[in-house]
Parts: structure tokens; C-alpha cells; sequence
């Protein structure tokens, strides 16, 4: 590989990327940890939990990365062809260690190399902080995808924000959820490479002006603005064993010296100080994405500054290969804007190419409109991203310029194609009527990109028919699905080793970047052995995850019993409250002495509350006071237990997908855009138990109606139920529900807050529950009991498990970038032959 690169431009640079290969081999991988241990970070001593030793190793791992790194820059340049910049404020990467040892095959090498100290490298694992960039779904739903970018070899950049804090951890005290910030970059986070020399220059507030260029042309400035410098942070996203390594470039903020400078004159260092703090608040910290709390001047900030760093450092690159000349540029880029969060690039590219590189308007979106592709994440109305036009004018007044001209020139051509039609116009407006105007992120990146796609087949449906019915009905094409999946590397091959040399034995090893091979395990589905084997399995991965939520909670819940488990963000439309009222249906019943066919199950509820949602909140008070008495009850020992799932993440998640029997997916028909969780736990086995929502349908459709324990209201059902839905008579004629609701409203559970307590109750009665909770009770209930009814038939039930594992193979990032690669993206897989 160490061919020279063919990059040599004559203007006295001198290439050093001519060392030889580093060899991977246990007495390499040996000599340089304790290198990097003793000379580069300065300590003798391993100790436990030091993060010292992990950093040593993550060095050495890195060097090896670093010139696969080199050689994909010069193959992707060499190229010279289309790329994609995944636009996103989230990342949530997890750990990486692991992950880039898996990539390039090391991990035998170093666990021999380890042994020698002594140490086992699963240890050392978990000596590494998650990188903790995004909420949930949609931030590791980005992370999943440039894993497999890379692994298909297709030059993909993910660009993001590199928050100093990320999503913060979750500690529960009394039964209350307590925030602590995530300072995750203390100890030092050794994959980032600091790329000084491509700093950008951001500009807020000021105001724009017009002026008469030499030419003639009408030109704009944007003036008497405060920039901010945008520095990037390089990560290095390795394909999976094909020498590819991708970028992921994370922007930090940092004050301009100029900025410093003009205070420090006006004679106060303090001042300069804290204009300095300001500037680098803009990265300070990811935010939560409340039910609510929207509007935050702070969020609009970083979410321009992630839009601007990330176009002009896209087109000073262009500009370096190719001078002034930009009509290829098209041709040679996509922008994947990750929901509405970065859609502000929309009227940003704009600016770029009309203020500051001379291009017409009508140049501009063109070239706008043919680069840009959005995804949305969400059919909650009350969840599109809106901005008040008067922030607009005060942060970035000449983007508000531009948003007012797309508008003016989208309204012309409905009023061309249905003339008269006010409504119309009303609704596809990008700024709402009224005394406080608003501007619409979401109809700002349809009507700027040449794609628009949902994340599952029933959302992008329910998009097309619904949400965005009338931009499907001006621009019919655009409209396109992508369905969501997951990564098998992370998601199965890593967390699961146990179940993945089971697999491999049996199947060989193509499933790693194949996943449809794993249809092959039907064959086995019938083979008592493979049964046998498959259920011990998932027995020491159950013991595993007994063992940490020992240490978490306290709570010791054996593996006797069936893992039933529902890990995702809180929130009021993934019904965690009907998993609760079931929870106190079971409880009532093993009290009432009607215990004789309950099986025996350890419910385990995990996810964060955003701090600003209050009833999230409650639900996790509710949770943890019915826990508190269950677990303490002797009536329910060897029969019932509940948990509550302290700081759930990804790594969590690695813990809990391969223990899980069953899937808890329960959200209200037509609100769970897609769901990745859920693929996560069919991957490892678990059955679903789940409603006709997002990526469940499809889930369903791969598995077959008899291996998924399907319950609820379908979408129409909902819609049609919604007028008369009357949730006391509901309860008045459930006897079960009754009861289950008394028992809530009783003190039995002795830690339960009254407001929490109230509000619940409240939820489920109110005929206004948008979620129609006591709506899909009795469904639930009795699938539940299916549900029950088959785990105890021991051989059916590893028979569905192994279906579900076989029926994944559709729910690989794998296959989702491919398809995005087909229809939007449109790019060649990079050869790295020179290797
Ligand atoms: C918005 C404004 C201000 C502050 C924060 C936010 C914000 C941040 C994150 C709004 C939404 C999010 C995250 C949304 C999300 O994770 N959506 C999930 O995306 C997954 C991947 O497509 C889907 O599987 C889930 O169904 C969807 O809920």
C-alpha cells in the first residue's frame, strides 16, 4: 500500500505517507501499547478502571487506522467523483474501541498482547466512555449508517457537532430522575485528530445590505456581524475488514481573535472574556429533545453553525480541486439533511454560492435544489421544527432575506398551477401567518430538496397522504421511503459474540456483511440441538444482564423468569404507561391469589426523560413506585419483577438486546416514525410484541403473524375511534382494568408522588389522550397472555426466536444505504486497489 500518493502539486509540498504498513501482529500490538504507555502518556503502573491503558491501546489501534485513513482521502480524491455529506446534529457513536478492532482484525492480536500484562480485553472495554452525541433513534440511526457507508466503500462524510457535553446521565434518586452532565471529553478522547487548518468563519446578527456590482448585478453583503470560528474534529469511521476508512468532522466553536482583540481595546479583558465564553457556548452542550421546549435561540445557533462550517468547508474543498469553476458541483455532491435540524443549509448554499462565489439566483437553487435530499423522522405535528421570523432577522438576517425570496417564488407557482386557491397557499407557506410569524423547517427542506423520504413504509405513506399532502401533491416524485436498520457489526457480531460463533458455525461468516444470509438459520429452526445450544445462549447472556442491573439497582431478578423488556427515550406516545398498567395487572392478580397461569417475568423499562417534560417525568416516578412495592412484596418472589433501567444508552443497549426474550414495541398506531430498538432485539432473538406502527409493520410482514404477537388499534382504527373514544366505559366494563386502575389510585404503592400519581390516572381516563392508552388495554393484555402461554411451550418459543434472528436480515443499514445509495445518492463504491 505504501505507493506514493499522486497527489504531488508542484507547490512544495512534500508528501510523507511513504512509511511502510504497521504489522498487526500480538508482538507489534505489544511493543507499541507499552510504548504509548510509558512514553506518550508518562505512567508505569496499570490500575484499575484508568482510563490510561485503554488510551495506550486506542493509540496503537489508531496508527493502524490512521494509514488506511490516509489512502481513502487519496482513493476518494483520485476519484474524483460524487460525495455525500450526511448533515446531522446528532452522532451517537457508543463506544469505538471495540468497534475499530473488529474492523480491522486485530482483536486477537491485542487480547495476546494484553495477556501479557495480565489483562483481558473486555475489561479494557469498558473502560471507554459512550460518545454520547444524539437523543436516541435518530442520532444512532446516523451512526449506523456510516458504519455501513464504510463498509460499502461509498465516500460519505458525516458531519456534526462536537457538543462538550453530550446527552446527559440519568441517576435515579427516590425514585426521581436527576440529570448529570456528560463532561465526556475529560479524560481525553483520543480517536479526535484537531484539524486547525480547515477553521471556518461563521457569521451571526449584523445586517444585510444590496449594492450594484461592476457588472451590474444586484450583489448582497451581510455586514457588522460577530463570527464565530468553526473547528473541526476528525474521526475516522473504518469499513469493516476493506481497508476503507471514512470521516466523521465534528465542529467545535471558538471566539475569532479580531473579536477578543476589538474589546480588549474598548479597555475591558473581562468583557473580552466573556464575549470569548459566549462564542464557545454555541458547542457547549447537545440539547434534549423536550415534547416542548422549542424556539431556543442557542439551539438555532448551533444548528446554523453546524449548516454554514460544514457547506464551506465542502466548497473550499471543491474550490481547491477545481478552482472557481462550480458547474460540476452538483453533479459531484448530495447533502443528506438529517430531519429538520440542519435544514437551514438550505438557504445557507445559497448564500454561499450568490454572495460570496457570484452565482445568479436562479444558478444557486439550482444548484440548491439538486443537492439537497431531506429525511424525516416524525409524524407529530407539534414536533416540526418552527422559528420565529423575529429571531431570524436578529441572528441571521440575511438568511431570512433569502427564506422570504424561496417563499415569494414557491407561493407563484402554486397560485400558476391551482389559481385562487388561498388555502393552499395558507397551508404550504414556509412562514405562518399572524402576529408571530413563524418559518417552517420542514416545508423549507421539501421545497429545497429533490428528495423527501419517511423512515419506515407506513410513515412514508402516512407522510405522502398526510402531513405533507399537498407538497406530495405538487411535487409527486420527490416523495420516496427509506427504511431504517441497524448495523449487525455493532448490533449482533459485537454485542452478541456468544450467539454470533453460533451463527457462524453454522452458516459461515458472509452475515457480517450480508445479512439475508441469516434467512439460512430456518433450516435449524426444527434441530433440537441448534435449540438447545440457542437457549443456552441466551441464558448466559441473561445472567450477564442479571448481574449488571444487581449492580445498578440492587434488584437481583435471577434468569428464571422471561425478560420483558421496553428501552427507549420516555415518552407519552411509546406508552410506557401501558406497560405499566399491565405491570399492575399481573401484580393484582399474583395478590388475588389468581397466579396459577401468570408467568413468571422480569419487566425491565429503560430510557431518559427530557429534562423540560414533565409528565416523561412522572412516568418514571410511576415506574420506579410500583417497582419499589413489587419488587418488595414476598406474595410476588420467583413470579413478578419490575425495573427501572438506570441511564440507558447504546452501551446499555449492547448489554440488554442480546438477554431480551421479549420486545416491548407498544407506541399508538401512526406515531413511531420507524423504531431501530426493535430491530436491534429481532436481531438477537427476542419475539415483539407490538402494535401496526412504523417499522413493526415490516417487522411483522419478515417474520410472519404467528412468530410476533401482534396487538391494538391499526392507524384507521385510531382515526376512527378518536371522536367517541370514551376511556371510562372502557374501564367501567374491564373489571381487570378496574382494578388496575384502583390499585394505582390506592396508596399500596407507599413511594408514589401524588402529582405523579394524578397525572397518570388523569392520562389513561381523559376521552383527549391523544395516545389512547386504556384504548389498546384489553388488546394488550391479551397478547400478553399469548405471549405468556408460548414461552412456556419451551421448543415453540426458541423456534420463534430463532425465526426472528432469521427474519432480520432485512433491517441492515446494509441494506437502507444501499437503497439510499440507488435512488438519491447515486455514488460508486471506492476502489482502494493501490492497497
Ligand atoms: C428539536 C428541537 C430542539 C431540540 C431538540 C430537537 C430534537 C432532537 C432530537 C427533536 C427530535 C430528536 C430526535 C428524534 C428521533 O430520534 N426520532 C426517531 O428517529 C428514529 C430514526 O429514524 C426513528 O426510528 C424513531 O421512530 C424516531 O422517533
Amino acid at each position: 500500500m505504501s505507493e506514493p500518493a499522486d497527489e504531488t502539486s508542484g507547490n512544495g509540498d512534500i508528501d510523507l505517507l511513504q512509511a511502510p504498513d504497521l504489522p498487526i501482529t500480538a508482538d507489534a500490538m505489544f511493543s507499541d501499547i507499552t510504548h504509548y504507555f510509558l512514553r506518550t502518556l508518562g505512567r508505569r503502573t496499570v490500575r484499575p478502571r484508568e482510563p490510561f491503558l485503554y488510551q495506550a491501546v486506542v493509540l496503537a489501534t489508531r496508527d493502524r487506522l490512521m494509514e488506511r485513513w490516509n489512502q481513502t482521502r487519496i482513493a476518494v480524491q483520485r476519484n474524483n467523483d460524487r460525495r455525500v455529506c450526511y448533515l446531522s446534529l446528532e452522532f451517537l457513536m457508543g463506544r469505538l474501541l471495540r468497534n475499530a478492532m473488529q474492523s480491522l482484525g486485530t482483536e486477537d492480536e491485542t487480547a495476546e498482547a494484553l495477556g501479557r500484562l495480565g489483562l483481558e480485553l473486555e475489561e479494557l472495554y469498558e473502560r471507554e466512555q459512550d460518545a454520547g452525541l444524539g437523543n436516541g433513534g435518530l442520532g444512532r440511526l446516523a451512526a449506523c449508517f456510516l458504519d455501513s457507508c464504510a463498509t460499502l466503500r461509498l465516500p460519505v462524510v458525516g458531519y456534526g457537532i462536537r457538543y462538550h457535553y453530550g446527552m446527559f446521565h440519568q441517576r435515579i434518586d427516590n425514585g426521581f430522575q436527576v440529570e448529570e452532565p456528560d463532561d465526556w471529553l475529560r479524560g481525553g478522547f483520543p480517536w479526535e485528530i484537531k484539524r486547525i487548518e480547515l477553521t471556518q468563519k461563521i457569521k451571526f446578527g449584523g445586517h444585510s445590505s444590496a449594492y450594484t456590482d461592476a457588472d451590474g448585478q444586484i450583489r448582497h453583503t451581510w455586514e457588522a456581524t460577530h463570527d464565530v470560528l468553526a473547528i473541526p474534529y476528525d474521526i475516522p469511521v473504518p469499513g469493516y475488514r476493506n481497508d476503507f476508512v471514512n470521516t466523521l468532522r465534528l465542529w467545535s466553536a471558538a471566539a475569532t481573535d479580531e473579536f477578543d482583540l476589538e474589546e480588549f481595546n474598548a479597555g475591558s479583558y473581562t468583557d473580552a472574556v466573556a464575549s470569548k465564553n459566549a462564542a464557545e457556548n454555541i458547542t457547549m452542550v447537545l440539547y434534549p429533545n423536550a415534547a416542548t421546549e422549542t424556539g431556543q435561540e442557542l439551539r438555532l445557533r448551533q444548528q446554523y453553525f453546524l449548516a454554514s462550517a460544514s457547506l464551506q468547508d465542502t466548497l473550499r474543498n471543491w474550490q481547491e480541486r477545481h478552482g472557481d469553476d462550480l458547474d460540476l458541483f452538483a453533479n459531484r455532491h448530495c447533502f443528506q439533511l438529517n430531519d429538520t435540524h440542519p435544514a437551514i443549509a438550505v438557504p445557507e448554499l445559497m448564500r454561499l454560492l450568490m454572495d460570496e462565489h457570484g452565482v445568479s439566483w436562479d444558478g444557486a437553487w439550482e444548484i440548491t435544489r439538486t443537492t439537497m435530499a431531506y429525511t424525516n423522522h416524525t409524524l407529530l405535528p407539534e414536533a416540526l421544527e418552527q422559528w420565529p421570523v423575529e429571531m431570524f432577522r436578529r441572528l441571521l438576517p440575511r438568511l431570512l432575506d433569502i427564506i422570504f425570496e424561496i417563499n415569494n417564488r414557491l407561493l407563484a407557482e402554486i397560485s400558476d398551477r391551482w389559481p385562487g386557491d388561498a388555502e393552499r397557499i395558507r397551508n404550504m407557506t414556509l412562514i405562518t401567518e399572524g402576529d408571530y410569524p413563524m418559518v417552517r423547517m420542514a416545508y423549507l427542506a421539501i421545497v429545497g430538496s429533490y428528495s423527501v423520504n419517511g423512515v419506515a413504509e407506513l410513515h412514508s405513506r402516512l407522510l405522502r397522504d398526510g402531513l405533507f399532502r399537498e407538497f406530495a401533491e405538487l411535487w409527486p416524485t420527490k416523495f420516496n421511503n427509506k427504511t431504517n436498520g441497524v448495523t449487525q457489526r455493532r448490533w449482533l457480531a459485537a454485542c452478541n459474540p456468544k450467539l454470533a460463533s453460533m451463527i457462524s458455525e453454522r452458516i459461515g461468516e458472509g452475515w457480517v456483511t450480508d445479512l439475508d444470509q441469516l434467512g439460512k438459520l430456518r433450516e435449524y429452526v426444527h434441530d433440537a440441538e441448534f435449540g438447545e445450544q440457542w437457549r443456552k445462549v441466551k441464558l448466559a447472556n441473561k445472567e450477564r444482564l442479571a448481574r449488571e442491573i444487581l449492580d445498578r439497582t440492587g434488584v437481583n431478578i435471577g434468569t428464571g423468569m422471561l425478560f420483558d423488556v421496553q428501552v427507549k427515550r420516555i415518552h407519552e406516545y411509546k406508552r410506557q404507561l401501558l406497560n405499566l398498567l399491565h405491570v399492575v395487572y399481573l401484580y393484582d392478580r399474583i395478590r388475588r391469589g389468581d397466579a396459577e397461569d401468570v408467568l413468571p417475568r422480569a419487566v425491565v423499562i429503560g430510557g431518559k426523560a427530557a429534562p423540560g417534560y414533565v409528565m416523561a417525568k412522572h412516568i418514571i416516578k410511576g415506574i420506579n413506585s410500583v417497582a419499589a412495592t413489587i419488587n418488595a412484596d414476598p406474595l410476588t418472589t420467583d413470579k413478578l419483577r419490575l425495573i427501572f433501567f438506570p441511564d440507558y444508552n447504546v452501551s446499555a443497549m449492547e448489554l440488554i438486546c442480546p438477554a431480551t426474550d421479549l420486545s416491548e414495541q407498544i407506541s399508538t398506531a401512526g406515531k413511531e416514525a420507524s423504531g431501530t430498538g426493535n430491530m436491534k432485539l429481532m436481531m438477537n432473538g427476542a419475539v415483539t410484541i407490538g402494535t401496526l406502527d412504523g417499522a413493526n409493520v415490516e417487522i411483522l410482514e419478515a417474520v410472519g403473524e404467528d412468530n410476533f404477537f401482534l396487538f391494538g388499534m391499526t392507524v384507521e382504527q385510531i382515526q376512527q375511534a378518536r371522536d367517541e373514544y370514551d376511556p371510562r366505559s372502557l374501564i367501567a366494563n374491564d373489571e381487570d382494568f378496574s382494578r388496575v386502575l384502583a390499585l394505582l389510585g390506592s396508596d399500596h404503592f407507599e413511594s408514589m408522588d401524588p402529582s405523579a400519581r394524578d397525572a397518570i390516572l388523569y392520562s389513561v381516563q381523559s376521552p383527549d389522550d391523544p395516545w389512547m392508552t386504556a384504548g389498546d388495554f384489553r388488546s394488550f393484555v391479551d397478547a400478553q397472555q399469548r405471549a405468556s402461554n408460548c414461552y412456556r411451550d419451551v421448543t415453540r418459543w426458541t423456534e420463534m426466536s430463532i425465526l426472528n434472528t432469521a427474519s432480520s436480515g432485512r433491517f441492515s443499514t446494509d441494506r437502507t444505504i444501499r437503497d439510499y445509495n440507488e435512488d438519491i445518492w447515486r455514488l460508486t463504491p471506492i476502489d482502494i486497489t493501490s492497497r
